[in-house]
């Protein structure tokens, strides 16, 4: 990072990164495209306590949602809002079984931000939204429908935001398949999502031996990364971006990945 983007980043509201803890009954939680593994609990709750460690280290201050034990995939708080500087929108997402998921989640956020929700008769998980300063881009997944999408772009575009669906094949979530390193780049998997899609936006490409490597969080000038896959982390060391490895193959068991555990958000209206 550069001296004047430093003093930019300074200058910034707090980073805020909210996170609830692990369900106790995560071994009960969807999966689409895994088979289904016996979770340890304990070594979850700790991956996931250091992640959010991680987070606090990182300059975020932690907003902590209750524990809902009744949802078993509601540490994945991502897929259920979408946060810009002038509102939270609630999704709905496409798996019945984590709607109950979003009331506690949009008490938290209403502190913060106003709150819009998008349309009952469609779905959309957060993990399928991926943005890039004003653009972002909704995959039309099993998960989210292109209601879903445009939903999303009537609550969006009053405030200068673009929305454009783009359909996701062989994974959970367009976020699987690829995510924001920085405010122009992407990191993507090519064999699941096309850097065509993206045009005027640069796109590095994961390792070929680790399709799981696009998801990785941006925070506050550093990427944290999945210890799992040490090729991608490498290549973007020498790309120059700082990277921090997570330990999160038990939460990966959920068919999680790092994105999922949190919604960041600053604290004030201002670019995040
Ligand atoms: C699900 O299938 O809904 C959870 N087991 C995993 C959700 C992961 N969320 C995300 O990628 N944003």
């Amino acid at each position: 990072m550069s001296q004047s983007d430093r003093d930019q980043e300074s200058t910034k509201p707090d980073l805020m990164a909210l996170v609830r803890p692990v369900s106790n009954t995560i071994d009960q939680c969807q999966l689409t495209h895994l088979h289904r593994e016996k979770i340890d609990l304990t070594r979850a709750i700790k991956q996931h306590t250091d992640y959010v460690e991680v987070l606090r280290a990182c300059g975020c201050h932690i907003v902590q949602v209750p524990p809902e034990h009744g949802c078993p995939d509601a540490v994945f708080v991502e897929d259920t809002a979408i946060v810009v500087n002038e509102i939270a929108v609630m999704t709905r997402p496409g798996a019945p079984s984590r709607r109950n998921e979003a009331a506690s989640i949009r008490n938290s956020l209403s502190v913060y931000r106003d709150i819009r929700s998008i349309n009952e008769t469609t779905t959309l998980d957060g993990g399928d939204v991926v943005r890039l300063g004003n653009r972002f881009w909704v995959g039309i997944s099993t998960r989210t429908s292109l209601g879903g999408a445009e939903s999303l772009a009537v609550c969006l575009s009053p405030y200068g935001y673009h929305v454009e669906p783009v359909q996701v094949h062989d994974c959970l979530h367009l976020k699987s398949a690829c995510c924001a390193i920085d405010q122009e780049t992407l990191l993507h998997n090519p064999a699941w999502i096309k850097a065509s899609h993206f045009p005027d936006t640069r796109c590095i490409e994961v390792d070929p031996a680790e399709p799981m490597a696009a998801n990785v969080v941006a925070v506050n000038g550093r990427l944290l990364a999945a210890a799992a896959y040490p090729r991608t982390a490498d290549l973007l060391d020498a790309a120059g971006y700082q990277v921090e490895l997570i330990e999160a193959d038990e939460l990966a068991k959920a068919e999680g990945a790092l994105t999922c555990c949190s919604i960041l958000f600053r604290s004030l209206a201002s670019a995040l």
